[in-house]
């Protein structure tokens, strides 16, 4: 072999190290991270690494005695390793032998898809993967389970089906396995909801989970989304315990009723979601959720009353647009949106071409806290992009969250507090705006 076709293979490795020695939010290693090697992989081979990986169905078994989410049935056979990646492929397979059961409600049937299972566990820690989702009606996942918890780092979508939100949200959540006989066992208890400025389905991204045993940091493509302490969780704070790693793809009824698929939701050989690595980093001891970032909204807690906001209301209404006392979920005071068609508005001088989050609280105390008949939502316009929102219907003050990036030429935005439905209150705080990386 010629020096000349060596030097790009020695290039080559030296960036894949320098790439796996620190975490991609943390590029000169300040947290002294030690890759987990048991548990992170490249997905350089030909196959699934056997010492790392139990892939769903091998010999029979099935960890967890989770098959998969009826209608689809999980089958080794649909994961697979190549081109340095992990393929996780869900197809339309009417032939195929399935399991003669049901799961929730659903027989398994015409649709296979796979999952794999980490061998070891691990416990605290920072995750991160690098991947694809499939751009089909199926989810693409990386979570964790262990005793007691499960944690959905993200749990994508791929095409939009009852909500046009769907292949945009980063949904992390919790679920309570910790006692069979509560009320909350199996269900999610905490949740955090973040909506992305692209498809997810589109395109590679690089999506972070920090566990630490105090807080918990939920990331994408190296920006910090949002720093939760374990004071903040409470007592739905369940991921205590060693976990394993998980990635799979489901078909969620809650997303599209499993009737209405057909062959032609799964063209060609089928619908892959595409993961490039996994990484898990530990290091000794606790790190700190501190954060040192400055909010850009002016009077984000409303606690100097309207000032610094525009009051959008018809000034005719028999009811204000106010800050009202004893109504904040940080401080005393909350912005008050009596009933529909009112509105506050903030405009923010920003850099172009720069990504930024935007995340505030909403409650509404008229909301069942489940229906979508009363709803109100924050969000951002006049940035160079279309306008987006984040919509609640939450009865209790809950965080949202969603992300945008500037024009290349423009260098402020409009932010918006509304309520969208008539008769009915809305309150709105702690809105924080942040760039990514800033
Ligand atoms: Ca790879
Ligand atoms: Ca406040």
């Amino acid at each position: 072999m010629k020096y000349a076709s060596i030097i790009p293979l020695i290039l080559c490795c030296a960036l894949q190290c320098a790439a796996e020695t620190a975490p991609h939010t943390d590029p000169e290693n300040k947290g002294a991270w030690v890759l987990n090697k048991a548990l992170s992989d490249e997905f350089s081979g030909t196959k699934v690494d056997s010492e790392k990986w139990h892939i769903q169905g091998t010999d029979d078994h099935y960890e967890n005695n989770f098959k998969g989410r009826a209608p689809s049935q999980f089958v080794p056979a649909n994961v697979s390793v190549s081109d340095g990646h992990l393929k996780i492929t869900t197809k339309w397979q009417p032939d195929f032998g399935f399991l003669d059961a049901q799961k929730d409600g659903h027989r398994y049937g015409n649709i296979t898809t796979g999952a794999i299972i980490s061998k070891t566990n691990f416990q605290h820690g920072y995750m991160e993967t690098r991947c694809k989702a499939a751009n089909g009606p199926v989810s693409s996942s990386f979570w964790t389970t262990g005793k007691g918890g499960e944690l959905d780092v993200f749990e994508h979508w791929g095409k939009d089906t009852k909500s046009s939100e769907s292949t945009h949200r980063y949904h992390t959540s919790f679920h309570d396995w910790r006692d069979n006989k509560s009320p909350t066992w199996g269900k999610r208890i905490w949740t955090n909801t973040h909506r992305l400025d692209f498809h997810v389905g589109e395109a590679f991204h690089v999506y972070g989970f920090e566990w630490d045993e105090n807080y918990i940091k939920i990331f994408v493509d190296g920006g910090l989304v949002r720093t939760v302490t374990r004071e903040e969780v409470g007592d739905n704070w369940v991921i205590d315990d060693p976990q394993k790693v998980w990635l799979d793809s489901e078909i969620f009824p809650w997303e599209v009723k499993p009737a209405s698929l057909t062959a032609a939701d799964f063209p060609g050989e089928g619908l892959d979601f595409v993961v490039d690595y996994v990484r898990i980093w530990q290091r000794k001891g606790s790190g700190d959720p501190k954060e040192i970032r400055q909010n850009l909204i002016k009077n984000s807690s409303f606690e100097s009353g309207l000032t610094d906001w525009d009051d959008k209301s018809n000034p005719k209404a028999p009811t204000k647009t106010s800050a009202e006392d004893n109504a904040g979920c940080d401080g005393a005071k909350a912005a008050f949106l009596p009933q529909g068609g009112r509105a506050l508005e903030q405009k923010i001088d920003l850099k172009p071409n720069t990504t930024y989050i935007l995340s505030g609280w909403l409650s509404l105390p008229g909301s069942d806290g489940k229906g979508s008949w009363h709803h109100a939502s924050f969000g951002v316009k006049n940035y160079g992009g279309e306008e987006v929102r984040a919509k609640s219907t939450a009865h209790d003050f809950t965080r949202y969250s969603l992300q945008f990036t500037t024009g290349s030429s423009d260098d402020s935005a409009t932010v918006f507090f509304t309520n969208d439905q008539k008769g009915h209150p809305a309150f709105g705080d702690n809105f924080e705006l942040f760039e990514v990386g800033g």
